[in-house]
């Protein structure tokens, strides 16, 4: 027996920590049937032990809090881990994390640059903001360190070198955050990097998402000037301490990034000079907001060569990557000084040979030579692209040019492979969306928005888990959702919540004569369904107890909304009181035979009409459930209560007849999966949802919302043939029919491309439909959470005569859980410390850890 995979705050020794830890091993064994019986968790600052659990009798090897002493802020720290099994085996391991400022420990003042610098003029801008903004420090340190680390953090997104050097490879820092409550800092090890004598810092800073006109905060007291805060504390061999750090005598001037801009684009020129040094000032911005970064930084993941060049119909001369990705080109460049290279990004080619892409704003990087040949990559930027226009070169070759995909690292937790290449790909593409959208925060698209939407990562949080460990990037967006919050507990339609968005759902607001911003069915809904699909996935009871306070805010005012809103007139008060029904609602969103119209919202309204009522009863039973997990006795019973007479009023008011008041599909969906369907209309209801099928011609017409359970629903009321089906369809809309047609993502709407290769106005690159994946997972692979977490786990494969064999395997909290199967053989594989009931030709057996064939 063996312990592998030690994580702190699920991240891999974490250093620059300042949440209280909470740790995690896998065990390995050779022996069948394998259980921890107990564990031994140490952890030491290399001098004494500052907490030992004792041996504690229990199963339980993730999520365990640390239980000792206060922490001392920027010490690095090993912990331990001795474990016994049921088979007197005995394993240790020991992994690492460091401490970041966990007292008052910031000396260093914010400073700002006094490079003027004209504000952009929009919401979304036209990237054509001033300069990025060099800050230099030059100080010196003695000989005899042995351990130095940076602390930093800039207004903007900066890039830190020491003496020339980049420090390490990391992108875009400080990541999208409420920069109001969570500004992240970062920290550096830079022993290797500082040099005893002169030493110079420099910290580049382009505009980022804090000062791109976009996605700025909404904050009355947001600057308008890049700025930086830095503290440099370097450690000798004598026990001293010597910090420096940022306090005005730095100096700022402006470089080659002429102009950078999430969205338009950056533009370099080698041939402009760094101007003279200009004096910073001192602002006081305090440190109340600081939180040390919580996830794995942003960085260049995966490189793919350019695989064709050739020239479109115009002329233009197309490189082509073979793939959707979110990030940037890298570039060789030998051309004459003055050379003026662009690089302009596109998702997708039309069938006349031209290109397309779904965002208003440029993607446009544009590249100055001064004659040296050079490797270009830009500094502050990226795109969602898988072709890039290339004007400027005499000469374009593919051997030049690399796509850079940039996301927040997250560990790969499955695999999936079958006989089939269509239903592969799609596996892929959903991987890809999911990649290309994690960039510190969950994303709708890397191209038109690069917004944050609630709804999209609510629907999709159980498929993102079937691929990567999501729990610490969730676990930090959800931080994040809190903090934005408002006064009432509203959630915003994006977190981080930024200028556009609020403008939107004022307006949306006003049309619908509400006041103020409110929430979103389905996406405001993500406060209690993100933590709750976290928890189903990991067993993390963790995620619910720090976020109760924000799902019961969030649902106080749904509950209050619901009693102090007038809905419709037409309904006794009685009922309407609990009906969340007034306000703006996307409705299930981009269902196939609602296609807005010129941005309109009018298309909304009909499945609004029962997305907002059902909604909102879900996260209130949800939230009963969750208080229940967490021994909330009371609320437990209040927030059920509430549930109770929702349910009723749901019932009483659209389940009267035969069927729903809607001729749409996700109606029924929703209303079987949140269980609002009453016993003596679920027949009714079943047929009724199938003849909505068949009279599609066999087709799905489910939007956002009602996706996710489309599939669940069919099989749960026995016509698994039609999930199946669905799954197989290759016409529009469908999920293979994107695959046919080319997508190496997944498209945003279901008509993203039509049958003739013409492209519409959405994204291809939006993980939402990729939902798909886990219920591939589920049902085709057959790996079913038993419960939450995967303590015992059901594997039932749907062997399906389309497919000769299907392998899948996911990493647990536990370990690998791994099923391959053909049509006469069953393999799987059951984690340590976990149990299984298989179920294979008819049969059940029940069976405990190690591999099993049947
Ligand atoms: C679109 C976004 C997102 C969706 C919202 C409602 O513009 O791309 O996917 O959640 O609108």
């Amino acid at each position: 027996m063996r312990l592998e995979r030690l994580r702190t705050l699920h991240r891999t020794d974490p250093v620059g920590i300042d949440r209280t830890p909470e740790f995690s091993w896998n065990i390995v064994s050779a022996l069948h049937n394998t259980m921890q019986t107990s564990y031994r968790l140490t952890v030491d600052d290399g001098e004494r032990v500052v907490w030992d659990s004792g041996i504690v009798h229990s199963d339980q090897q993730s999520f365990i809090e640390y239980g000792g002493s206060p922490l001392r802020s920027r010490t690095p720290y090993r912990w331990s881990v001795r474990v016994e099994d049921n088979h007197n085996g005995i394993a240790t391991a020991s992994a690492g994390f460091e401490t970041a400022f966990l007292d008052d420990d910031w000396v260093g003042r914010w400073v700002e640059s006094t490079i003027p610098r004209p504000q952009a003029e929009g919401d979304w801008g036209h990237g054509t903001q001033p300069p990025a903004v060099e800050f230099l420090r030059r100080f010196e340190i003695r000989d005899g360190f042995r351990r130095a680390r940076l602390y930093a953090t800039a207004l903007g997104a900066y890039r830190p070198s020491l003496n020339g050097a980049r420090i390490d490879d990391r992108e875009l820092a400080p990541e999208f955050s409420v920069y109001r409550s969570r500004l992240y800092y970062q920290t550096y090890d830079v022993t290797t990097q500082l040099r005893a004598g002169d030493n110079e810092l420099s910290v580049y800073v382009g505009d980022g998402w804090y000062l791109c006109p976009a996605t700025r905060p909404l904050s009355h007291e947001l600057r308008t000037m890049p700025a930086i805060l830095f503290q440099l504390e370097v450690h000798y061999e004598d026990g001293s301490v010597e910090t420096i750090a940022s306090d005005g005598t730095e100096t700022c001037r402006t470089g080659p990034v002429r102009s950078s801009d999430l969205y338009w684009g950056e533009r370099y020129d080698e041939t402009a000079p760094f101007g003279d040094p200009q004096p910073v000032e001192v602002i006081h911005l305090g440190y109340g907001n600081l939180v040390a970064q919580p996830i794995d930084p942003i960085r260049p993941v995966e490189l793919l060569p350019a695989r064709t060049v050739d020239t479109s119909p115009d002329g233009d001369v197309i490189v082509d990557f073979g793939q959707i990705i979110a990030g940037r080109v890298r570039v060789r460049i030998d051309a004459p000084a003055g050379t003026e290279v662009t690089l302009e990004h596109f998702e997708v080619r039309t069938v006349d040979g031209g290109y397309f892409n779904s965002t208003y704003a440029g993607q446009k990087d544009v590249y100055v030579s001064d004659g040296t040949p050079r490797e270009y990559e830009p500094l502050f930027t990226f795109h969602g692209f898988r072709y890039v226009r290339v004007s400027g070169l005499p000469v374009v070759r593919a051997e030049a040019f690399t796509a850079v995909l940039l996301t927040t690292p997250k560990e790969r937790t499955g695999f999936f492979e079958c006989s089939d290449a269509g239903l592969n790909r799609l596996h892929e593409n959903v991987l890809w969306s999911q990649r290309n959208n994690m960039m510190s925060i969950p994303t709708d698209c890397p191209t038109r928005e690069k917004a944050g939407f609630t709804g999209d990562i609510q629907l999709y949080t159980p498929a993102a888990f079937v691929n990567e460990d999501v729990t610490s990037f969730l676990t930090a967006w959800l931080q994040n959702l809190a903090a934005e919050q408002r006064d009432h507990g509203v959630v915003p339609m994006t977190v981080p919540f930024t200028t556009p968005y609020e403008r939107l759902s004022l307006t949306m607001s006003e049309q619908y004569g509400a006041e103020g911003v409110t929430g979103i069915a389905g996406w405001s809904d993500a406060a209690v369904i993100v933590p709750w699909e976290m928890y189903r996935a990991t067993g993390n009871t963790m995620v619910l107890r720090e976020a109760f306070a924000s799902m019961s805010s969030w649902c106080d005012t749904i509950i209050a909304t619901a009693r102090d809103e007038r809905g419709s007139c037409d309904l006794p008060e009685e009922l309407d009181r609990h009906l969340w029904n007034t306000g703006f609602h996307f409705g299930e969103w981009l269902i196939p035979s609602q296609q807005q119209k010129n941005g309109d919202f009018e298309t909304t309204k009909e499945s609004a009409a029962y997305v907002a009522p059902f909604f909102g009863y879900r996260s209130i039973r949800l939230l009963a459930d969750i208080a229940g997990i967490l021994g909330l006795d009371d609320e437990r019973d209040r927030y059920a209560a509430h549930a109770e007479v929702m349910r009723d009023a749901i019932q009483r008011v659209f389940m009267t007849g035969d069927e729903l008041p809607t001729k749409l599909m996700g109606g029924y969906v929703l209303a079987f999966a949140f269980d609002l369907v009453p016993a003596e209309r679920w027949q009714a209801y079943a047929a009724r949802f199938v003849e909505l099928i068949e009279a599609n011609d066999g087709l799905l017409d489910t939007g956002f919302l009602a996706t996710p359970y489309l599939l669940d629903v069919l099989v749960r009321i026995g016509r698994a043939d039609l999930a199946i089906d669905l799954l197989w369809e290759r016409r529009q809309p469908s999920w293979l029919y994107q695959v046919d047609m080319g997508a190496t993502a997944i498209w945003e709407n279901w008509d993203a491309i039509a049958p003739d290769g013409t492209p519409g106005v959405s994204s291809f690159d939006h993980y939402a439909f990729g939902c798909i994946d886990d219920w591939i997972c589920r049902e085709v692979a057959g790996i079913r959470a038993g419960v939450p977490g995967y303590k015992h786990s059901v594997i039932a494969p749907r062997t399906d005569t389309r497919l000769t064999w299907c392998s899948r395997s996911l990493l647990t909290e536990f370990g690998e859980l791994a099923v391959r199967w053909t049509q006469d053989e069953l393999e799987v594989v059951v984690p340590c410390n976990t149990t299984a009931t298989v179920h294979w030709r008819g049969e059940r057996h029940e069976v405990g850890s190690g591999s099993h064939r049947f």
